[in-house]
């Protein structure tokens, strides 16, 4: 029965890990996927996170099966981190939230719910875009296409490019956003253009999908959610995305969501029976562990503050990384202007190195980057910056 299956492409960044992990060379450096590690290079995990582990330990909680949309609980955290605590959709019950198997899962209900919504809408996702991105919208069986997005020349979002091609587009297609920190640019767009793009997407009828994997890595938890808030003002339906891996450093556990805008009350109880049908045929019901320590964190006061101060830690250190590692470059007597890189925000920056530049630091300095000149900032620490600063000068003087 297998004699005839093909051997798959590696993920372009996933795959990166396991050459990363077979490379002996003691001074490797992994800047390739999209984790936070800390100053010692490890992952953190984070002290609001074992406090709540281990009160729960402590309860010793039975394993029954979860409501097939999560629990209620973590629902409700969801949607006051993302929709803000005082949210008038969250208070006349517009929002429908499912727990999802990380910000993926919630990706894959969502399009799994689409397609059953409109068979013939096309998705339309940024050019570039997380890879995942194409991959999970065809795997549902949507045509996918990009819109206009990275200006290299500019190291910013074309955003005349983007706003005239979404007017042109036909009602219902589907347009995925980064809300904050694009993957795998760091280049997002100010709140004004933010304002334009909803403008487009209610004059044109566009289903607008926003995917919200680093809420906080950007300026704050309020502030990286304005997408989804001038959204929510808009009176428009939409589809939001979300994960904790990032936020709360809980990468395999799983932890995300999708929440769905109604026009009201009435409709949220249609599409959460919908969804719910989504979730039973793929995986029934989502883990317990992963959401019930981030509710726990989120609805009690002081360990909620003890992880905003840790999530700002995580935060200002990446910036830290980022203007030093524009400083050790210009150090190295690089003439190219590096300074775009402590402007973009997130985990990634788009450093403009070819594929070639990104193989050379590989074979010469054991420096692992995606081949499109994608770094990951949050992998660099006080010990290493100093070193990939001095390769990456050397490739590009070479
Ligand atoms: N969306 C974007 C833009 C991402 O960068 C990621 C990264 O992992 C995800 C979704 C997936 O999140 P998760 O790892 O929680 O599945
Ligand atoms: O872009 C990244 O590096 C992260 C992690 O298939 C990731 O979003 C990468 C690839 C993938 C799943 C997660």
């Amino acid at each position: 029965i297998f004699s005839a299956v093909e051997l798959a492409p590696r993920d372009p960044i996933l795959g990166l890990n396991e050459a990363f992990n077979a490379d002996t060379r003691t001074t490797k450096v992994n800047l390739g996927v999209g984790v936070y590690s800390d100053d010692n290079g490890k992952i953190p995990l984070l002290a609001a996170v074992k406090a709540a582990e281990k009160a729960r330990l402590e309860t010793m909680p039975p394993r029954g099966y979860q409501p097939i949309e999560g629990a209620q609980a973590y629902d409700s955290a969801v949607q006051n981190l993302l929709f803000g605590a005082d949210s008038e959709l969250i208070k006349a019950g517009q929002v429908v939230t499912a727990q999802a198997l990380g910000g993926t899962g919630a990706l894959k209900i969502g399009a799994d719910f689409l397609k059953r919504l409109n068979r013939e809408a096309k998705v339309y996702i940024s050019n570039p875009s997380w890879e995942n991105h194409r991959a999970l919208f065809e795997s549902a069986g949507f045509e996918v296409e990009n819109y206009p997005y990275y200006d290299a020349a500019t190291r910013g979002v074309d955003f005349d490019g983007m706003r005239a091609f979404l007017a042109q587009l036909p009602a219902g297609s589907v347009i995925v956003l980064h809300a904050c920190c694009h993957n795998p640019t760091g280049a997002d767009l100010s709140d004004a253009q933010w304002a334009e793009v909803v403008q487009v997407c209610r004059e044109r009828g566009l289903v607008p999908f926003l995917d919200m994997a680093y809420q906080g890595f950007a300026d704050g938890i309020d502030a990286d959610a304005v997408a989804v808030r001038l959204f929510s003002a808009s009176g428009l339906q939409f589809f939001v995305s979300s994960s904790f891996s990032k936020s709360f450093s809980l990468y395999g556990e799983r932890v995300g969501a999708l929440s769905i805008v109604t026009a009201g009350k009435e409709e949220s109880a249609r599409v959460l029976s919908q969804l719910k049908r989504v979730i039973r045929t793929n995986y029934s019901n989502p883990p317990i562990h992963g959401g019930a320590v981030v509710a726990a964190v989120l609805s009690n006061p002081e360990l909620r503050q003890l992880w905003e101060d840790e999530l700002a830690g995580m935060r200002d250190r990446i910036r830290a990384m980022r203007v030093g590692l524009v400083e050790a470059i210009k150090a190295e007597g690089v003439a190219q202007d590096f300074s775009f890189v402590a402007q973009q925000r997130g985990m990634f920056s788009y450093t403009g190195l070819s594929a070639a530049q990104v193989e050379r630091l590989r074979a010469d300095f054991g420096i692992y980057a995606v081949s499109t000149g994608r770094i990951c900032l949050a992998a660099l620490n006080n010990k290493n910056l100093a070193y990939v600063a001095s390769a990456i000068a050397q490739v590009v003087k070479a």
